[in-house]
């Protein structure tokens, strides 16, 4: 029962995900577990694309159905609105890197939050990546990855930013499938995670909150 998420999602079955997400948000179900569940169905989708089972199309059907799924989830996520901003975040996809679903719904939950977000899109040169840190000075600066080639890029911006005297002034966050605790170390992060909740209790802490 709790997988069939999941195996919808595996199986492409737009209409059942689409109908079971609506079941269970009215039945109660944590958002953020329907989420993750979602998340877990898409992992698998990209083993079988591995595999060779699954090809570019399907990958970009599960792409669309997660984004549905994503679209009736967001208005449910918990929310912590303040008069003032929690904090300022600057996000990114790096260069060499097109995925956005994961990093999307950081920016969501931050929102929630009521952390100030700018989301400068995926694909994203280190060099714009510390103008947009130069102009706003954030607390936070979270990359995602989703591809291994976008690593060197997340460095780049990593030592960009160090080399600007500005990596003092916050914090550096990764995450996304494919990033690792060791991932974190060569790119010289502070953080590392593969879950978005993680990442803004992360942030709320740092700020002082709860
Ligand atoms: C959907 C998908 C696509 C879609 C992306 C659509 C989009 N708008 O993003 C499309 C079809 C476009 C695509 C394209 C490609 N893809 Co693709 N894709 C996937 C797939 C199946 C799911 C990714 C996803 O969105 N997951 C759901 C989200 C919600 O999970 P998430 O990103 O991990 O995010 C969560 C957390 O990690 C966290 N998080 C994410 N970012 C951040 C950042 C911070 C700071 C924090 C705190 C938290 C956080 O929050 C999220 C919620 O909890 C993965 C498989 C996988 N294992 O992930 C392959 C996968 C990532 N793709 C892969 C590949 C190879 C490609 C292509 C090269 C295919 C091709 N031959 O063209 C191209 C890439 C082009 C490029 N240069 O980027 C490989 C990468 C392999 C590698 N080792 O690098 C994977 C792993 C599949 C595989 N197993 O082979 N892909």
């Amino acid at each position: 029962m709790a997988r069939e998420l999941c195996t919808a999602i595996v199986a492409l079955a737009r209409d059942e995900v689409a109908e079971t997400v609506g079941r269970r948000l009215e039945r109660g179900d944590d958002p953020l577990e329907i989420l993750a569940e979602c998340r877990e169905g898409m992992a698998l989708v990209g083993e079988r694309f591995q595999a060779g089972d699954y090809y570019l199309s399907e990958l970009l059907l599960s792409a669309e159905i997660f984004k549905a799924a994503v679209a009736r989830i967001e208005p449910r996520l918990p929310t912590a609105r303040g008069e003032q901003p929690a904090g300022s975040v600057v996000l990114a996809t790096m260069r060499g890197d097109i995925h956005d679903l994961g990093k999307n719904i950081l920016a969501t939950l931050l929102r929630a939050h009521a952390f100030e977000v700018h989301d400068l899109g995926v694909n994203v040169e280190p060099a714009i990546l510390l103008a947009k840190v130069e102009e706003v000075r954030p607390d936070f600066v979270g990359l995602s990855a989703l591809i291994t080639t976008s690593f060197q890029s997340m460095k780049e911006a990593c030592q960009l930013i160090d080399e600007a005297g500005l990596r003092g002034s916050l914090e550096l966050l990764i995450g996304g499938g494919v990033t690792t605790p060791e991932v974190m170390e060569w790119v010289g992060a502070d953080f590392q995670t593969l879950d978005a909740a993680s990442g803004v209790a992360y942030c709320v802490e740092k700020m002082g909150g709860e």
